[in-house]
């Protein structure tokens, strides 16, 4: 079965790969096809309104956004999914969560934090695949980032406002591998990008403004085994229901 093309033709550098072990992200700007990008949206709008709709559900559709949308559930396995995170993280990977990130305007953003995984083992990798299926601008629900961060490999870091991190957590840290002082960067990216995170990552989301139509993203996260995973979301049922292309992808070992 050929699944329609996820991403445009592109190679990840050594350069890529030095320079995302350097800043903990990396943006590959208009990656997703438009076919890619009509396809999330729709299905992130169908999840969205489930997540909003006045219906209890045992599991958010927002944060187990695979497991209500036949597309979103079929990139966990499409071979360009799997090679991009297998470019990152080597050969031995599994699936750790699908979760939509949609920001409508007025959305409040997320404040300064960090993600868990490995901290006494760094050969363990864990990426976020973030898709920003319409982009975002500066002041819109960008993304903002402290590049050098994720050497530190803290889970727990956290702050309400630039200023707090800047003042508390980013304090006298240089950036492990330059010397030099960690900084705040905003980042501002064209419709169709794709972003890879490592879990340790400082990062936040500018509030949405208010006027502003939805900001369309969802998240994939894949690791190396090794550890339980906090952020691992996935019912029992899905794990087991042998999707296409995820064969030895779901479990946690
Ligand atoms: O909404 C975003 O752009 C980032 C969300 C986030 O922090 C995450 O999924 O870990
Ligand atoms: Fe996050």
């Amino acid at each position: 079965m050929n699944k329609p093309s996820l991403f445009h033709r592109y190679t990840l550098t050594s350069e890529d790969r030095v320079q995302m072990d350097e800043d903990g992200h990396l943006a590959l700007p208009g990656l997703l096809t438009e076919e890619a990008t009509g396809l999330l949206t729709s299905s992130l709008s169908r999840v969205q309104e489930l997540s909003e709709a006045d219906v209890e559900h045992k599991h958010p559709p927002n944060q187990y956004a695979a497991e209500f949308d036949p597309y979103l559930a079929s990139l966990i396995g499409h071979p360009q999914m799997l090679t991009l995170a297998r470019d990152v993280l080597g050969s031995d990977i599994r699936y750790d969560h699908c979760v939509s990130l949609s920001r409508r305007g007025g959305n409040a953003g997320s404040n300064w934090h960090s993600h868990s995984y490995g901290e006494s083992n760094p050969s363990l990798g864990f990426v976020r695949i973030f898709f920003y299926v319409n982009g975002f601008q500066i002041d819109d629900a960008n993304l903002k980032v402290v590049p050098g961060s994720h050497l530190y490999r803290d889970p727990g870091l956290r702050a309400d406002s630039d200023e707090e991190l800047s003042k508390g957590w980013m304090q006298g840290k240089p950036h492990p591998k330059t010397g030099k002082p960690l900084e705040i960067v905003p980042l501002e990216v064209p419709e169709g990008t794709v972003i890879l995170m490592w879990t340790h990552a400082a990062h936040g989301v500018t509030p949405r403004q208010e006027e502003s139509d939805t900001r369309w993203c969802v998240v994939y996260a894949y690791r190396n085994p090794g550890e339980p995973s906090g952020a691992r979301w996935i019912t029992e049922s899905f794990e087991t229901s042998q999707l296409h292309g995820t064969e030895g992808l779901m479990p946690l070992y």
